[in-house]
């Protein structure tokens, strides 16, 4: 039998937590032969919470679950972890300067940094979930410097999965149809879905929507603004979808991408289609045996340029202001 898994994910008692663990537990991050032990961190306030969903995982005798760890403590929830789910984070709330809102999430993620380069496992990979996404993996990153940059990732698989769904509904296709769909720079309302190199059914996707006024007035602003509009409708954030998206990334990044697909990720630049290197931006990526490389090659025309380069500079700003309060 298979050494379980050591899976750690904060923010456990919140609602994305609540979607997520469930299905780490039945075997949906890694695979439905591999064991799994749970730690869970939180903040004291969302310990009790957290024990209540513990008690519903045990009511699941899940037979991939084999232990669950409930702590305050990122040096004990992050010990010899080999998957991190940095959920938690703290939100912006009515009033709040974005350097408000970086330096709060440096507070958390600077800490969480330091607490996995101290004490995960060798092989450990980390998705950041919580929000700014991006600059809060950046800052993780950067408090870790003697695990290798490239296990720090920040989740845009939401985004991905969000602009497949749209497009295939546009060609009246399934979701199966769609392939090489990328999303490019921050996880925010400048990221840029790209479906010029994206393929359906084998054709290429932009000329069979033949219709640039859907794609920047309708296709791109629909997938950019998904978030608010789930918030306006459901009267709460996007839970399960993102839950579900997390399952995603981890799930490919560990089991690989499909012959002849890829997928999206955030992660820390190499200066790949011009973007500056060291911030971690979306891109186009395969993954093999664990490990991801960006797609390259792919032809970049105006349209796509320009709103790549204007996600990038977003992100670079995050990265100067982050810099300048000290925080990387
Ligand atoms: P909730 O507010 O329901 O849950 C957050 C949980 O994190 C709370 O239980 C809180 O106690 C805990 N927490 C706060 N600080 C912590 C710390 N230092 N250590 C451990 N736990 C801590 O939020 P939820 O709806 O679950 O969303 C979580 C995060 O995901 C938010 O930042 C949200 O903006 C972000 N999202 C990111 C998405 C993406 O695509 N990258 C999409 C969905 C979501 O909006």
């Amino acid at each position: 039998t298979r050494t379980p898994v050591n899976v750690t994910v904060t923010g456990a008692a919140g609602q994305i937590g609540y979607a997520l663990l469930f299905r780490i537990a039945s075997g949906h991050l890694l695979g439905a032969d591999v064991p799994v032990n749970l730690r869970l961190l939180e903040i004291p306030q969302g310990l009790k919470a957290a024990e209540g969903t513990a008690m519903e995982l045990d009511d699941c005798a899940f037979p991939l679950l084999r232990d669950i760890t409930i702590t305050d403590q990122p040096s004990v929830a992050f010990d010899g972890a080999n998957v991190a789910l940095l959920v938690g984070a703290r939100p912006r709330t009515a009033g709040m300067e974005r350097g408000d809102l970086l330096s709060a999430n440096g507070g958390i993620f600077g800490p969480q940094g330091k607490a996995i380069n101290d004490h995960a496992a060798d092989d450990i990979k980390v998705l950041v979930v919580g929000n700014p996404a991006n600059t809060n993996a950046l800052i993780a990153q950067r408090n870790a410097p003697d695990v290798p940059a490239e296990r720090f990732t920040a989740m845009t698989r939401l985004d991905h999965n969000r602009a497949v769904a749209q497009l295939a509904k546009k060609l009246g296709v399934t979701v199966n149809d769609i392939q090489r769909l990328t999303i490019w720079g921050n996880h925010s309302a400048t990221q840029y879905p790209d479906i010029f190199q994206a393929l359906v059914n084998g054709k290429n996707a932009a000329e069979a929507v033949n219709d640039e006024a859907w794609l920047a007035d309708t296709f791109i602003p629909t997938v950019a603004k998904r978030g608010a509009a789930i918030i306006e409708a459901r009267g709460a954030s996007s839970a399960a979808s993102a839950a579900n998206a997390a399952i995603d990334h981890v799930y490919t990044w560990v089991n690989g991408t499909a012959e002849g697909d890829w997928t999206s990720m955030g992660i820390v630049s190499d200066g790949s289609y011009g973007v500056e290197p060291g911030i971690i931006s979306s891109f186009p990526v395969t993954t093999k045996d664990g490990e991801f490389e960006i797609v390259q090659g792919l032809e970049i025309s105006d349209f796509s340029r320009a709103r790549i380069d204007a996600s990038v500079a977003e992100l670079v700003e995050e990265r100067d202001a982050v810099q300048a309060l000290g925080l990387i």
